[in-house]
């Protein structure tokens, strides 16, 4: 089993005894709605189940005073009227007497979930829980968290795990302020926060939640902070914001770890967060992270109010991190102009601690996100006719979303291999396919009639089978393949795999070079729109300088915006031969690291698609 699900059914006890309309959004139906479509989506049932423990006192106390522990411990014997007041000295808590046992439960859970990916019990996990944690600091509940789940896993796979660097990723749509107080001054923990700010007027109103807070003292640099100053953030600013801020800086930082600090309240429908990320966002943002930490991903619930777009996003994370391929994004692809400038005003506060955000593209700074903005999107009323509008955009989206999945079940990932020159030394994992076949002689002979290099038997053949692979591919028969085709034969076949694909009816296709290999000179683009071929390159970081020719067009910011919505047909990859023999031992479905290649900041998006066919897009590498 390689996915944890931590969850106990106590965590449901905790709810509102008083009126609040702050609070009541926090209900214990968060929880079973997420975990009966788990279920439904026969999930949960996929994951190895493991029931939540008490976080003991010693380790909550890794993150929260002594007092502020006995404090919470006191509550479980107080009357209504003391906890209501109680809860009233916090901002937006609320208290119940299982309230302490929750909390523990909801930090155990953490802990449990880290321990058994540090363990390698599994390889990444969900811990479902409640109360979430992210507000909570070392001696005040807030923001409906009691204990701080994520910091304390954090502190805990630093001590008893002996980790150097861990990444937090809090994707909740509010800004994890406690995580950021207890780990400020760290180097040791990158924490990362995109959030509904709208210049400094929502929830909860910090001046240290905006762009330019990057930490302090030796931490300077591991606060990253991305404020959105609109709501209405969608599928595209959301994986602009991972592309062009997050990855650089989590590339560069090389995590050991990544903690998900899971809050669904920046999904579509979330009347807290008002943005419109539809859950399928959510697969892709895992993926993305999958690529970090040999895919050491613990996810931990935060937010998320919504029950059904909760539920569905929950099973979306699932899905990426049991290794399904992901739904497309839906909808706009183009990032706003809102975002756009948020996300510049990060990497401008981020630069001089980031080798990664200076290489490319020194853009001038547009407005610091404290400008005020002279049409500020004005505030949606619960209830009023804009909410009810978005309500129906929402439960449309997620429908919608049902209907795909409905439509196209996840196809099982399936890789075959081509051998062709390399034959004799490969060991196959067991769920590869090995393919002997051929396409018939005269589809080969007519398309190596294109170059004179494919005349040669040894090349022929190896077309051949690379043809045959192809089709298979292009008919939907497997997922990905790999073949082997003799060094000067590589350019030519790799002409040939483009011709056929685009004479399939291939109308989007990306190349990927790893290593010297020339663009096929009649195939660069021209101009003639809309260009069919994105082409990139990958090369040894130890070689002094990239290949002159291999790299004439590198996939610009806005390829790279349009790349996940628009997955390619096929992914032609020359590799080494060393890498796919490492790609042999290592099995398909697992990230494929390529030896004495180390991915750029500006490689980590298509790293992904090394993984077998996230995305569902089928891919053909080609060991040059
Ligand atoms: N309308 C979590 O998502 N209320 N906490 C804000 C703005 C507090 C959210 C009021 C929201 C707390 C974990
Ligand atoms: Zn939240």
């Amino acid at each position: 089993m390689r996915t944890a699900l931590v969850y106990h059914e106590d965590m449901t006890a905790a709810q509102l005894l008083w009126e609040d309309p702050e609070c009541e959004i926090e209900r214990p139906e968060r929880l079973t709605a997420a975990l009966e479509r788990l279920r439904q989506w026969g999930l949960e049932q996929r994951c190895l189940q493991l029931a939540a423990r008490e976080a003991s006192e010693a380790e909550l106390g890794l993150v929260h005073s002594p007092e502020y522990v006995s404090l919470l411990r006191g509550t479980q014997t107080l009357s209504t009227r003391e906890l209501q007041a109680l809860s009233g000295q916090y901002d937006a808590v609320y208290f119940h007497p299982s309230t302490f046992h929750c909390a523990r439960l909801a930090a155990g859970a953490a802990l449990q979930l880290v321990d058994a990916v540090l363990t390698g019990a599994v390889h990444n996990g969900l811990a479902l829980v409640r109360p979430p944690g992210h507000h909570s600091q070392r001696a005040a509940a807030n923001g409906f968290c009691v204990f701080n789940n994520v910091a304390i896993a954090a502190k805990h796979a630093k001590q008893r795990h002996g980790l150097h660097r861990i990444l937090i990723v809090d994707w909740d749509v509010h800004h994890g302020q406690g995580i950021q107080y207890i780990f400020e001054d760290d180097p040791s923990v990158l924490y990362f926060s995109w959030h509904r700010y709208e210049h400094g007027h929502f929830w909860p109103y910090l001046r240290e939640s905006d762009a330019d807070a990057v930490g302090q003292g030796q931490g300077r640099g591991f606060t990253v902070n991305l404020p959105w100053n609109q709501v209405g953030m969608g599928n595209a600013d959301y994986v602009a914001a991972f592309l062009h801020v997050l990855l650089p800086v989590a590339f560069e930082f090389d995590p050991e770890l990544v903690l998900i600090s899971a809050g669904f309240d920046s999904a579509i429908g979330d009347p807290e967060g008002q943005m419109r990320a539809t859950p399928e966002c959510f697969s892709h943002l895992t993926q993305l992270l999958q690529v970090l930490a040999g895919g050491r991903v613990c996810a931990v619930l935060e937010g998320g109010y919504h029950l059904e777009s909760l539920s569905q996003s929950v099973c979306m994370v699932v899905k990426a991190l049991l290794g399904d391929p992901a739904l497309p994004l839906s909808g706009p692809m183009e990032p706003h102009h809102s975002a756009l400038e948020s996300i510049q005003s990060v990497r401008a506060a981020q630069n001089p601690h980031w080798k990664s955000l200076r290489q490319q593209g020194s853009t001038p700074i547009l407005n610091p996100s404290t400008y005020s903005l002279e049409q500020r999107a004005s505030p949606v009323s619960p209830g009023g006719p804009k909410f009810k509008a978005a309500e129906a955009q929402a439960s449309a989206a997620l429908s919608s979303l049902l209907d795909q999945l409905h439509l196209n079940p996840t196809l099982p990932v399936r890789t075959a291999v081509a051998l062709t020159a390399l034959d004799a030394a490969l060991v196959l994992p067991a769920d590869v396919l090995r393919q002997e076949g051929s396409a018939p002689q005269e589809e080969t002979r007519a398309w190596a009639r294109l170059h004179e290099a494919l005349a040669q038997d040894k090349a022929l053949t190896a077309l051949g089978k690379v043809l045959h692979l192809l089709n298979g591919i292009l008919d939907g028969q497997v997922s990905s393949g790999i073949a082997a085709t003799p060094e000067p034969a590589a350019a030519p076949t790799l002409d040939v795999v483009i011709r056929r694909s685009l004479s399939h009816g291939a109308r989007r296709l990306l190349c990927v070079a790893v290593g010297q290999l020339d663009r096929p000179a009649d195939l660069a683009d021209d101009g003639s729109p809309p260009p069919p071929l994105l082409w990139s390159g990958l090369w040894r970081a130890n070689s002094s300088s990239p290949p002159a020719r291999a790299h004439s067009s590198l996939l610009t910011p806005r390829a790279c915006l349009l790349y996940p919505a628009h997955p390619p047909r096929v992914l032609a990859l020359p590799w080494k031969e060393e890498s796919v023999a490492e790609h042999q031992r290592q099995g398909s479905g697992r990230p494929i690291h390529v030896p004495g290649l180390r991915a750029t900041a500006r490689d980590y998006w298509w790293v992904r698609e090394l993984r077998s066919g996230p995305c569902a897009a089928p891919g053909l590498w080609l060991p040059a």
